[in-house]
């Protein structure tokens, strides 16, 4: 199938169409007049809300235009520190472009227990139908940033399914087979691919 998918974030992009590409989808960015939609996050609870006002939103924006029956992938992600009471969250985005990673090694610099959670809710638009998956990356903060790949949070981020190394040290191909967003696509591609759909 062919998907596009509408973020801001080119990153989410690359990962998408790489994890999906295997099992048979083509991802693109979703373009309006050229540009990525740039999406008004309501401060939220939960990512859960986030990714359907993001779903709305991205309707609304294809409405009338060529692009009216695509399909479409939204999603949103967030990083759940449980020493920090699931803090950033569904803020995660506000709080990496404010107080930033050396902002959360500080947060966490005399804390022993440092687990951590990577939540991606994925939602795709397929003929009127809306399809939501979760997928979560269990793991721990790093004492230090390390790693300059990936994007966001992979420095300061060591997946419990891998080897002790920050996501920000993995290849694409590495983080993706045991991430939040790797788990959460390959869960929205079984149901695509089921024959009931
Ligand atoms: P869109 O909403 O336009 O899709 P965004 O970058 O704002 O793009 P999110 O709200 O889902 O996306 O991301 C919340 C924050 O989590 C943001 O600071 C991201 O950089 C970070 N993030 C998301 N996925 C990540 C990943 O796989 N690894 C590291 N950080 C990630």
């Amino acid at each position: 199938m062919h998907i596009l998918f509408a973020t801001g974030n080119e990153h989410k992009v690359s990962e998408a169409a790489a994890i999906l590409a295997p099992l048979g989808h083509e991802v693109e960015p979703l373009l309006i007049q050229g540009n990525p939609p740039e999406f008004i996050e309501p401060q939220a609870e939960g990512i859960e809300e986030v990714a359907l006002s993001k779903i709305e939103q991205a309707r609304e924006l294809v409405m009338g235009t060529k692009l009216e029956d695509s399909i479409i992938l939204v999603e949103d992600s967030g990083l759940f520190i449980d020493a920090l009471g699931g803090f950033p969250g569904p803020y995660s985005s506000y709080v990496e472009s404010t107080i930033g990673l050396p902002g959360i090694l500080q947060l966490m610099s005399a804390e022993p227990e440092r687990g951590a959670e990577f939540r991606t809710i994925a939602v795709i638009s397929i003929e009127g139908n809306t399809i939501t998956e979760t997928g979560t990356c269990r793991g721990k903060i790093s004492k230090q940033l390390s790693g300059d790949t990936g994007f966001g949070y992979d420095p300061i981020f060591i997946p419990e399914d891998g080897d002790g190394r920050t996501c920000g040290e993995m290849s694409s191909i590495e983080k993706s087979s045991i991430s939040h967003r790797g788990r959460a696509l390959k869960a929205i591609s079984e149901l695509l691919n089921s024959p009931s759909k």
